[in-house]
């Protein structure tokens, strides 16, 4: 393998955890001593009830974020109460309501969009049942969640900007496949691919529109890009790898050749892009890690204790291109 190739951005801990250094959290989700001399039992995994409301199975990624959860769950003897909220914001709000009732020791949650949870954070927090955020940010204040864990995705939409200049050597005509609107996600790559952009004058987004993370989507809205740009468009940046998958399938069907004529760089690293870029058909998939599980518990078991966490568990994510490709993919867990 070239490990030259293979760009590794470290989302540094030692770097981040400045400003969120671990400490004991004083909110009012910590567990208080009793009144008593003795102060209250920790909790093992085994005593240990969790709600997790997952937004959906819209991707590759999510299956993966769903099974790492569920096994992990397993291997730990926690109860979890997992529920699916089927990419409707309504759904994920009404389980959180449903756990808060069930009162669980901890909420897990992988928030849909960033906007609208403020009141029914408010009830878990008045319950004195802890939120930590799972993959996905919500726009509300800091008191009504205890942590986040999950990636950088702003970087994620930079390192895909600085991959796409050095494939189509500063010079571009991009249409982007943009993830579910309002999605923390689709938000910072958004926004992070741009920045990147700032500095190459010859690279243009010539069209952006939602795929909604889907495979489904991303064909359909790329067959409209290729409809009213054709062979204008040489370059395809997608938010996720079933957009790109989608996409690759509606340039073929076009006449062109994904990866040749046009460049497809994407974000997950999915087994599926391992694959498209095995073919020759994806140029790059900037790597977002969904098996959190691990971590989620071992981040809840400490909320539920009252020992210190961070802020922010982020990710520790690299960079893959077609040439590691094959060699790779036996390694990939998702
Ligand atoms: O990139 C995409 C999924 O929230 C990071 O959601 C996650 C994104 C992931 O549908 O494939």
């Amino acid at each position: 393998m070239k490990t030259s190739r293979i760009l590794l951005f470290f989302v540094m801990c030692t770097a981040l955890l400045g400003p969120l250094a671990c400490t004991r959290q004083t909110s009012p989700f910590t567990p208080q001593p009793s009144s008593g001399s003795e102060s209250k039992p920790q909790k093992t995994y085994e005593d240990l009830i969790v709600g997790y409301a997952q937004l959906g199975a819209e991707s590759e990624w999510r299956v993966a974020n769903t099974i790492s959860i569920k096994e992990t769950a397993e291997q730990l003897g926690v109860e979890l109460r997992f529920l699916d909220a089927q990419q409707k914001q309504d759904n994920q709000i009404e389980a959180v309501r449903k756990f808060i009732v069930q009162r669980v020791d901890v909420i897990g949650i992988s928030p849909i969009v960033e906007t609208g949870w403020f009141e029914v954070f408010q009830e878990a927090k008045d319950a004195g049942i802890p939120i930590i955020l799972v993959d996905r940010r919500a726009d509300v204040s800091e008191d009504l969640y205890v942590s986040y864990l999950g990636s950088n995705f702003l970087e994620e939409g930079r390192n895909a900007a600085r991959v796409m200049a050095d494939l189509v050597n500063g010079d571009a005509n991009i249409v982007e496949l943009v993830g579910t609107i309002d999605s923390a996600p689709a938000n910072d790559r958004y926004r992070g691919f741009r920045e990147i952009l700032r500095d190459y004058p010859g690279m243009q987004i010539i069209d952006s529109e939602s795929g909604d993370f889907t495979r489904a989507r991303g064909r359909e809205v790329m067959a409209v890009f290729l409809q009213e740009h054709g062979d204008m468009i040489t370059a395809v940046y997608a938010h996720n790898d079933d957009m790109a998958l989608g996409a690759i399938q509606a340039i073929e069907e076009y006449g062109l050749k994904p990866g040749v004529d046009i460049k497809i760089v994407s974000v997950d690293a999915a087994r599926g892009a391992f694959e498209a870029m095995i073919a020759g058909k994806l140029n790059a998939t900037v790597e977002c890690n969904p098996l959190l599980g691990p971590q989620f518990f071992e981040l809840a078991l400490k909320v539920v204790n009252g020992e210190p966490y961070p802020r922010w568990v982020p990710s520790i994510e690299s960079i893959f291109f077609p040439e590691d490709a094959s060699e790779i993919l036996p390694t990939r867990k998702y």
